[in-house]
């Protein structure tokens, strides 16, 4: 298909016409969009440099989770920070690698959302040029509960209003809902824009594809390994990639699952509720699949009740997540 004039649709102007369609819209979106579409692109391209300005490999410094730190997870996070710090609408900036959110205002000094993000998921894949991503969520913030600190953010009536990632591989792809269907945007390097190239993405209803780290299975529980025996008698493929964003990325446009199980020693699994596992959960829902954490357990009907808390997750098809789904039943 060649583009025109008529069929160039930018990351901005997608938002913009969508906030038209609500005659009650503030345009907060527009603002924060593009705010996360500005850290994106600067990540981006501190992703594809980092090789030349040597900011690969760890920092030496573990994150609030334990973990390494890698160089460019703080760079991302700072970008991130300081494009959005200046939004006047955003109350508090939550992220994977601070141990505490930022609060930018009050509620009573017009901070209405929390900006919820992962700034550099799968980052340690970054020393083998794998493909790593940004994640973010948006939230509403109750009204009900004062200042912006954690109850706020936690608080049941705090609505995840959009959610999105960016995947940085061989094209920079950003992949966004705002409760109204997925749609998908790439990086026009020349223009330096997010170019709509799919809307109304949906998920294929089915596929023979597991994505888990099967080198753990002897520390699955039971249900886990019962699918996987299953699964190697029904002709199923393996994909994994160990990136969140890339392995999600590929289950959204060709179908299949995504498990990340509770392992023997990490009950709760490995990936974090707000971060990551929630807002791929309404993306993974707003393209027309299913997302649980346990048996006939919704994920986003879980309450999480801190914020860096872990949470399995089965996610993808559909039908894929339902077969899952009957082997954590039946334990
Ligand atoms: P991170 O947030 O520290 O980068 O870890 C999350 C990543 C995900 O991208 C990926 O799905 C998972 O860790 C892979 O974990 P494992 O190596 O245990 O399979
Ligand atoms: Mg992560």
């Amino acid at each position: 298909m060649a583009w025109t004039d008529d069929n160039l649709t930018s990351l901005q102007t997608h938002v913009l016409a969508e906030e038209r369609e609500h005659p009650s819209a503030t345009g907060d979106f527009t603002w924060i969009l593009s705010a996360v579409a500005l850290a994106a692109k600067s990540i981006g391209n501190k992703v594809r440099k980092a090789r030349i300005e040597d900011v690969i490999g760890a920092l030496g410094d573990e994150n609030v989770q334990g973990e390494q730190q890698q160089k460019l997870d703080v760079i991302a996070n700072e970008i991130i920070k300081s494009c959005l710090g200046s939004r006047a609408n955003i109350g508090a900036l939550v992220s994977e690698e601070d141990e505490t959110p930022t609060v930018l205002r009050t509620h009573e000094d017009g901070g209405r959302y929390a900006v919820l993000f992962d700034p550099l998921d799968g980052s340690s894949n970054l020393d083998v040029s794998v493909g790593v991503g940004t994640i973010f969520s948006i939230v509403r913030l109750s009204d009900e509960v004062k200042g912006t600190g954690e109850a706020r953010i936690l608080d049941p009536r705090s609505l995840q209003v959009a959610a999105g990632y960016v995947l940085y591989g061989s094209s920079t792809v950003f992949v966004l809902t705002t409760g109204r269907g997925v749609n998908m945007f790439v990086l026009d390097q020349s223009i330096g824009a997010f170019v709509l190239v799919k809307s109304n993405l949906r998920i294929p209803p089915a596929k023979k594809i597991y994505s888990i780290n099967e080198a753990y299975v002897d520390r699955f529980p039971d249900a886990y390994r019962n699918y996987l025996n299953w699964a190697h008698d029904n002709g199923y493929s393996s994909r994994y990639i160990g990136s969140m964003v890339a392995d999600i990325h590929r289950t959204l446009l060709k179908g299949g699952v995504f498990i990340y199980p509770p392992t023997g020693d990490h009950m709760e699994g490995k990936l974090r509720y707000l971060y990551e596992a929630m807002p791929m959960s309404m993306l993974i829902e707003q393209a027309g699949g299913r997302s649980i954490s346990a048996a006939d357990t919704r994920l986003l009907d879980v309450d999480p009740t801190t914020l860096h808390q872990r949470i399995p997750v089965v996610m993808g098809s559909t039908d894929e997540v339902e077969h899952v789904n009957r082997f954590l039943s039946e334990s």
